[in-house]
């Protein structure tokens, strides 16, 4: 079995927990980068599928430790992807998550962005929303939505891979001009429990700490957040729903704790 090193520490996680996004600047290969380029648009099996993309991308160092970090030392590798190639001027794409966000506070699917070109702001850059991966919504009223305070475009440099929490909201920006604009799209998934099994300096699990608020969300959403935010660290942690509770410091424990049905005999 590949041995991928976790590269991740307690604030690092406790980051993505929050924000639903880590950007890893030009981690690839310029070369390896160029070779991408020539790919045409659609399903990319063939590309992400190959040995050399699985060396330069999939688990090069940097990436691949923020994966094993994350989803523990057995992931699933993507065989396959999307290549999301825009050419013309768009005016860009409605607000979209692509899986079921809203639900749960586990981490069981990574999605990656990945870019072998430059995207600079003209150039239809992907649009996330920081820390909205966890936010219920109705779909029909997403795609709505204009301008997001707290958005975040995707400028990047070459070789920039986005690993983000499958369920963040995100959307093409505008593009303004007939350059290329490639985007590599993959995703890998958890087979192992998690453990708290990143780089860390002593066995005792911290409280997570708070990170602040996303700029568009008011007390009660922030609440929300938080509470989630804390059930996603302590579960990415390897603590179980009612050791969860317990350390939930928002409802004590003499309010959630629990007896199952089928060990009461009366
Ligand atoms: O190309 C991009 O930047 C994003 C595309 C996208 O979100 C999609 O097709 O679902
Ligand atoms: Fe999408």
């Amino acid at each position: 079995m590949a041995n991928i090193k976790p590269t991740m520490t307690d604030d690092d996680v406790m980051d993505f927990v929050a924000r639903g996004y880590i950007l890893l600047d030009a981690v690839v290969d310029s070369e390896f980068n160029k070779l991408c380029l020539n790919t045409k648009g659609g399903p990319a099996k063939k590309l992400v599928g190959s040995p050399e993309f699985l060396r330069e991308v999939l688990l090069q160092p940097e990436i691949g430790g923020v994966i094993r970090s994350l989803l523990g030392p057995n992931f699933l590798v993507p065989n396959g992807g999307h290549h999301h190639l825009i050419e013309q001027p768009v005016v860009g794409m409605d607000w979209h998550s692509d899986g079921i966000s809203g639900q749960g506070f586990e981490i069981n699917e990574l999605q990656c962005y990945y870019y072998p070109q430059d995207v600079g702001p003209e150039d239809g850059p992907t649009m996330i929303l920081p820390g909205s991966h966890c936010r219920a919504v109705n779909r029909d009223a997403l795609a709505h939505y204009g301008n997001l305070m707290g958005q975040l475009p995707l400028v990047v440099k070459a070789g920039t891979v986005a690993i983000t929490r499958y369920g963040i909201w995100h959307c093409v920006g505008p593009k303004l001009n007939y350059t290329r604009r490639s985007m590599i799209k993959f995703s890998y998934f958890r087979c192992d429990k998690p453990s708290r099994d990143w780089v860390t300096e002593s066995d005792s699990i911290p409280e997570y700490r708070d990170r602040p608020s996303c700029p568009y969300t008011s007390g009660v959403e922030s609440y929300r957040d938080l509470r989630r935010r804390i059930h996603t660290w302590n579960w990415l942690c390897g603590l179980t729903q009612e050791e969860s509770m317990a350390y939930d410091r928002w409802r004590p424990a003499y309010e959630t704790e629990t007896t199952p049905l089928n060990s009461i005999t009366f």
